[in-house]
């Protein structure tokens, strides 16, 4: 068996894949990285290289995340190649001692890092381990079409978009009960966009980067991708529904959100209803 078979990797390549297809992924856009259990890493162990490379820098220092293990795509590899292609496109990176440096263990056989937003992705990663008790494992940043659309028309804050998201699909508010979270346009890959981020995250499990796209959070791959394609396809609604050429007539109230969430038994984010 090649390490492709194993489990975890089977499900890290096919949400590159679905994303790739969903056209959330041009060129070498979005990046995905997995923290993995530990009998994942016993599992990928024997495909471990004999000799392993020097540490890097992480570009930030996330001390929660000492000695873990991440499953990461490579910084301008394409996510229509993961699949055909994993072991020159996805590594796996272990984190030292400190929190702050990384090296590959496996993976990029043709050489390269991991993704370029990596300090995003890690700082998320140690904002999340803490705030679900370990249970997400997962960061997954796509180009998502339409959210970015709206980033061009609504008010760029968690109150704005949160609300809109949520009144676009009536089982928003169940999916993502504690809204989403908006950075204003910074410069990707580096570590002040990684805090901004990383401050959303203890709130919010799906952060918004205007003019650029989604980040999303989660406990495994599934619930990482619904929840991806749940705010693309809210925000897919209210754009389709905007370029009608008339006013939007209705839409769900705020006592509506509140039915819904007491039915399905989720708390709503109360400072966004009116
Ligand atoms: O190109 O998406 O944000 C990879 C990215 C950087
Ligand atoms: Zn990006």
């Amino acid at each position: 068996m090649g390490i492709a078979e194993i489990e975890v990797m089977k499900g890290f390549v096919r949400l590159c894949d679905d994303g790739f297809r969903m056209g959330w992924h041009e060129r070498n856009g979005g990046n995905l990285t997995y923290r993995m259990k530990p009998h994942e890493v016993a599992e990928c162990r024997p495909f471990f290289y004999e000799k392993i490379g020097a540490w890097t820098s992480c570009g930030i220092v996330a001390e929660s995340l000492a000695g873990e293990y991440f499953i990461a795509t490579g910084s301008g590899k394409f996510m229509r190649n993961m699949a055909i292609n994993t072991e020159d496109n996805i590594c796996i990176a272990e984190i030292n001692e400190k929190g702050d440096a990384y090296r590959i263990v496996w993976g990029l056989t043709r050489g390269g890092v991991p993704t370029s937003e990596f300090p995003s992705h890690l700082l998320n990663h140690s904002v999340k381990k803490a705030a679900t008790n370990g249970s997400h494992r997962i960061i997954y940043h796509a180009h998502t079409p339409s959210v970015i659309a709206l980033t061009f028309v609504l008010p760029l804050t968690d109150r704005d978009f949160s609300r809109v998201l949520w009144k676009s699909m009536t089982e928003c508010p169940i999916v993502f009960p504690a809204g989403v979270g908006l950075v204003p346009w910074m410069i990707p890959g580096g570590a002040d966009i990684a805090i901004a981020s990383s401050k959303l995250m203890e709130e919010y499990d799906a952060i918004i980067w205007a003019h650029h796209g989604t980040f999303c959070s989660g406990p495994d791959f599934d619930a990482t991708f619904g929840l991806m394609h749940t705010l693309e396809k809210s925000a897919e609604i209210y754009l389709k529904a905007l370029s009608c050429g008339t006013r939007i007539r209705q839409t769900i109230t705020d006592d509506a959100l509140r039915q819904v969430a007491k039915a399905f038994g989720v708390t709503l984010n109360e400072k966004f209803l009116d």
